[in-house]
């Protein structure tokens, strides 16, 4: 198995650079892209990323993140970034061990919907042993459990119009002269809607602690780090992040990171 991650990096480095080259040479390969109506087009001018066409065209949108055994979890998972949100709103959600937590989900719904804890649990559940890689340049093996993203989508319904799920969280991760700013992060339907999306309630078979996101987080195991928003406070289906934040789709992608982050 370790052989299959540097030759598909090997791969998709290939085929990234003849892809660039083709599109330089006006290849009609990539045709497609230039039709006005076609939708994968306004994502990919928004993303302005060749991974993301490489990825979901040479690999397809099924593919999964690699999955390890129980033997291979080393050591828990390394907190990072925010680890204790400071707003008294989290606060006393965390006093009551988020007895009154509530996940809102809106946007571009035809149900608006919120869900507590107990309402997640109690949903079919999926565990998934996967590694977690940080583009500060560690990784981690981690047991993670929680529901299909994709059953809550089910459940309130997607309009057709909405194109990425925006996820809010509860940490300011900056104060600034102008207010807080919230950690936010966004993904498309594709990988929303990926079997091994989870709203993570559980790590290495505990509730999931503090540190790493209580209440409840993201895994986008496709992707890095970072695409994995910790306390999460709300989900919103949108058409475009736009007028969100800086506008490009998520915190650290407001300061320069590629939106998507696939690996
Ligand atoms: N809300 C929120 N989510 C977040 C972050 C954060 O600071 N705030 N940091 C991100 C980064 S850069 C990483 S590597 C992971 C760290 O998750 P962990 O603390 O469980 O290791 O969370 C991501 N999600
Ligand atoms: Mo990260």
């Amino acid at each position: 198995m370790s052989t299959f991650k540097p030759s598909r990096r090997r791969f998709l480095g290939a085929a990234a650079a003849s892809a660039s080259s083709l599109a330089l040479a006006g290849c009609s390969q990539f045709d497609f892209l230039g039709q006005r109506d076609n939708a994968v087009r306004d994502t990919l001018e928004q993303a302005n990323s060749l991974t993301y066409r490489v990825q979901r065209m040479l690999l397809g949108e099924d593919w999964l993140a690699r999955e390890f055994s129980e033997s291979e979890i080393r050591q828990g998972q390394r907190p990072n970034g925010s680890t204790n949100p400071r707003t008294e709103e989290y606060a006393a959600l965390r006093d009551s061990n988020f007895a009154d937590y509530r996940l809102e989900v809106g946007g571009l719904v035809d149900n608006p919907s919120s869900f507590s804890l107990d309402e997640l649990r109690n949903m079919p559940a999926r565990t998934q042993i996967t590694r977690h890689d940080c583009v500060e340049g560690w990784s981690c093996i981690a047991k993670w459990t929680g529901v299909p993203l994709r059953l809550i989508l089910d459940q309130v319904g997607v309009r057709p119009e909405a194109r990425y799920v925006v996820f809010r969280c509860y940490d300011d991760i900056e104060r600034s002269m102008s207010g807080l700013v919230f950690y936010y992060e966004s993904c498309d339907l594709v990988d929303a809607r990926h079997p091994q999306t989870i709203l993570a309630y559980g790590l290495n078979d505990q509730a999931l602690p503090v540190q790493n996101g209580a209440p409840l987080r993201v895994r986008i195991e496709r992707q890095l780090g970072y695409k994995m928003a910790k306390f999460i406070r709300s989900i919103e289906l949108v058409s475009s992040f736009s007028d969100i934040g800086r506008g490009n789709g998520g915190y650290w992608e407001d300061r320069g990171y590629e939106w998507y982050a696939g690996i």
